[in-house]
């Protein structure tokens, strides 16, 4: 049963041999006995939508061609692929929707254990929402920007929602409103979602997917955009900071505690705390806390606190087999249940957060805004009672350890490209575009898919993109696969970019007085970050008055895990961009749904599906199409 991979990175190596050594199983045992996996379910074919079924199509034309109720291929992969957007578009509007709350309340002085940490971008969100400023002071502006961003939630007059109007490129809002995708209440947009996939309603897979346009925009501006402003303005816009990255951030004589999940609410406050109690951590023989990172909870807090990123998604099993987390504290999303059997394989003491998330085999300690500073004691007290039961004998920490360079904020980026040009900061980048010292940028975002971790999809990917002069902004999980291969250093640029692309990364890094090249791969930071990709994106195709559509740039997910990427991916769509997934998503079961999204979406929002599993081609694929657009707008490809 138990099998030794060749793994590309040897930190997980070593850790998948310590695990079976132990006689333990991880995903990757568990995707072998898995194996080979349900091919109705890869290709969308199989409908449960009603208790006649399950339901399910032959894809070689012999078996049945229709469910029970007469629901074509085509209906079943639609409805199928619409509710995974909502379950990733769901996921990121509740995230935002507690911010919102958080925010009301600290303007309401109704929570002690938060402040107004940027002013500034409160001000300019209010400003842009039509909210008065002048005079007041600053919670009765943060009071009314949470009013309008819950509004949003629970409005019934059909008008688009105030964050989509505050934060949507100009010509792209035109394009959506001319398609009739213009979105009000992203709960109703959810319920409307769940509603029209349910057992006897839309049947025509072209309005499916019309809806599921639809829900991409409800989680780029009720989700990503609405939840990262008021993260901003609550705890900070990221700032660029170097860090330590992977297992080797781990230290043995320091209680280390993993937070792992997603909400700032709730790892600030650890990481507050964890400072706090050096005292009682130092009575218990150890040097400290160590807060370290894992998922993007991790780069939340990297971004804006400069805390290690210790592990990804699939390293968040991995990490509990060193024998050296005390702790692992988690709030929502991406937990794998299996974490907690690891936990108690050791003296682990993994801890829930969330009502909405109780995992077998954990303690629950509810976390709430409201008494945030004595759960945030409780939960450190504990991992450091755990700390003084590790068994040292079980401890193995392979010990390697990289650095990075992060916080590329929109902000960050304008501010260092200020240092060359002051008036015009977006200049010095579009010059080089136009040049083709830049051909062009991709965003790599997204998880890291057993299925394809073993290629090295995302690092070989990067790379290939790297030495053709195409930039790379990365976030999420995606982030500590690049963080940990080493892309994110100044050095990376002289290694990885070809003259073109690192000329320019050394130029600008040397006038922004860095004392180097900027690495090559920027970390813009969580998945939710996504929108400030789209924010960058959103600024250089302001400046040269064209959609987006028309950049030489792309998207691509090349290790595609959850819904929230297909919700995201499909914004993405929305706005205008190719973009890239691997392995295929649940599609290919219909010719009509797999054609829309490949090939006539182009003529719809300009944005396309372009699906590729090997990491080479995927990125000479992505090359191409960078340098289709370039010849559009009439630049040498
Ligand atoms: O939202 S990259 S595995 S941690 S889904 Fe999850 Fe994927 Fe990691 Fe963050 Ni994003
Ligand atoms: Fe089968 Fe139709 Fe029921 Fe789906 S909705 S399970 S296709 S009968």
């Amino acid at each position: 049963m138990l099998k030794s991979h060749d793994l590309m990175v040897p930190g997980d190596r070593e850790l998948l041999e310590k695990a079976h050594a132990e006689g333990l199983l991880t995903g990757r045992d568990r995707l072998a006995i898995m194996e080979p996996q349900c091919g109705f379910g890869e290709l969308g074919l199989c409908c449960r939508m009603c208790y006649m079924g399950p339901c399910r199509i032959d894809p070689f034309g012999e078996g049945p061609q229709e469910g029970i109720c007469g629901a074509s291929r085509d209906t079943i992969v639609a409805r199928n692929l619409l509710r995974e957007c909502v379950g990733g578009a769901a996921s990121h509007c509740g995230h935002a929707r507690h911010v919102a709350l958080l925010l009301k309340e600290v303007a309401e002085g109704k929570v002690k254990g938060y402040e107004i940490k940027n002013e500034a971008k409160l001000l300019s969100l209010a400003q842009g929402l039509g909210i008065t400023t002048q005079g007041r002071g600053i919670k009765e502006v943060a009071l009314d920007v949470a009013n309008a961003a819950l509004y949003d939630f629970g409005r019934q007059d059909g008008e688009p929602m105030n964050w989509l109007k505050l934060r949507a490129p100009k010509k792209e809002y035109e394009m959506w409103k001319g398609l009739g995708l213009l979105i009000s209440n992203p709960h109703n947009e959810i319920e409307e979602a769940m509603h029209r996939t349910s057992m006897g309603n839309d049947a025509d897979p072209v309005n499916l997917l019309l809806a599921m346009l639809r829900m991409g925009l409800v989680d780029g501006y009720a989700g990503l955009s609405l939840g990262t402003d008021l993260q901003d303005v609550l705890f900070g816009v990221p700032e660029p900071v170097k860090v330590e990255v992977n297992f080797g951030v781990l230290e043995v004589e320091s209680v280390n505690l993993a937070v792992h999940g997603h909400n700032p609410i709730l790892s600030e406050k650890i990481l507050e705390w964890a400072l706090k109690l050096e005292g009682e951590a130092k009575a218990a023989g150890a040097k400290r806390v160590n807060v370290v990172g894992v998922c993007c909870t991790g780069n939340e807090l990297t971004m804006r606190h400069g805390v290690p990123m210790a592990a990804h998604n699939l390293q968040s099993e991995l990490i509990m087999v060193t024998g050296a987390v005390d702790g692992m504290v988690v709030d929502i999303q991406c937990i794998w249940p299996h974490a907690a059997e690891l936990a108690s394989c050791y003296h682990t003491v993994m801890i829930t957060t969330d009502p909405m998330v109780k995992i077998p085999g954990t303690t629950h300690i509810g976390f709430d805004a409201e008494h945030a500073d004595e759960k945030a004691q409780e939960i450190v007290r504990a991992v450091i009672a755990a700390y003084k039961k590790r068994d040292k004998g079980k401890v193995k920490i392979p010990q390697y350890k990289s650095t990075a360079f992060v916080g590329f904020s929109v902000e960050t980026i304008v501010n260092v490209l200020s240092k060359v040009n002051a008036e015009d900061p977006l200049k010095p980048v579009i010059d080089n575009i136009v040049s083709g010292n830049i051909l062009g940028a991709v965003g790599i975002v997204g998880c890291p898919n057993l299925k394809l971790r073993d290629t090295a999809m995302t690092e070989q990917m990067t790379r290939e993109l790297l030495k053709n002069n195409v930039l790379v902004v990365t976030t999420g999980c995606t982030a500590h696969i690049l963080a940990q291969a080493g892309f994110m250093t100044t050095e990376a640029a002289a290694t990885y970019c070809k003259d073109g692309l690192g000329t320019v990364l050394t130029a600008i890094g040397q006038a922004a007085g860095l004392g180097g090249a900027l690495p090559p791969v920027w970390h813009m930071g969580s998945c939710l970050d996504n929108c400030r990709i789209a924010d960058l994106l959103a600024a250089l195709a302001t400046k040269l008055d064209v959609k987006i559509s028309q950049l030489p740039v792309a998207g691509s997910a090349p290790e595609l895990v959850q819904e929230k990427a297909i919700s995201i991916g499909t914004w993405f769509l929305a706005l205008g961009l190719a973009v890239h997934l691997a392995p295929a998503p649940h599609v290919l079961g219909s010719p009509i749904v797999s054609k829309v999204l490949t090939q006539d979406l182009k003529g719809i929002t300009g944005g396309w599906a372009y699906i590729e599993t090997d990491p080479e081609k995927a990125a000479q694929g992505l090359v191409e199409i960078i340098k289709e657009k370039r010849k559009a707008l009439g630049l040498s490809a």
